[in-house]
């Protein structure tokens, strides 16, 4: 897949408010934050969407889930609860093609989504 703007996050080539980091996964905040608490969860091997994930691939999106969990435990956030999106291609809402959890807290969620 193509290079993306997480691709230069993860390299460090442009700068992110990065807040968790392990061997697989990386946690930054969004540029565009859509509620009090908004993290993007993603894997240091891109992975372009959802579509896209294979078999090969099952630890590594297992990872990233239990990464947020962890995260959102960490900050307290769990016993009020979150949300966490994946958006796949156009109807889904992507716009960066490197596959990414998006954790959103601090107030309550609509459902259902718009
Ligand atoms: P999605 O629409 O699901 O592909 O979400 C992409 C998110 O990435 C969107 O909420 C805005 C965020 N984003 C895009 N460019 C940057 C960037 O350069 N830095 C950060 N921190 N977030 C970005």
């Amino acid at each position: 897949m193509g290079d993306t703007i997480f691709g230069k996050i993860i390299r460090r080539d442009i700068p992110a408010d990065i807040v968790y980091e392990d061997d697989n996964v990386l946690a930054f905040r969004d540029l565009n934050p859509q509620a009090p608490v908004h993290v993007l969860f993603i894997p240091k091997r891109a992975i372009a969407t959802l579509d896209a994930a294979t078999d090969a691939d099952a630890e590594l999106l297992g990872k990233l889930m239990l990464a947020a969990a962890a995260y959102a435990r960490s900050e307290g956030l769990a016993e009020q609860g979150y949300r966490v999106v994946m958006n796949c291609n156009e109807h889904g809402g992507q716009t960066v093609f490197h596959v990414h959890l998006h954790l959103l807290a601090g107030r309550r969620m609509q459902w259902p989504p718009g």
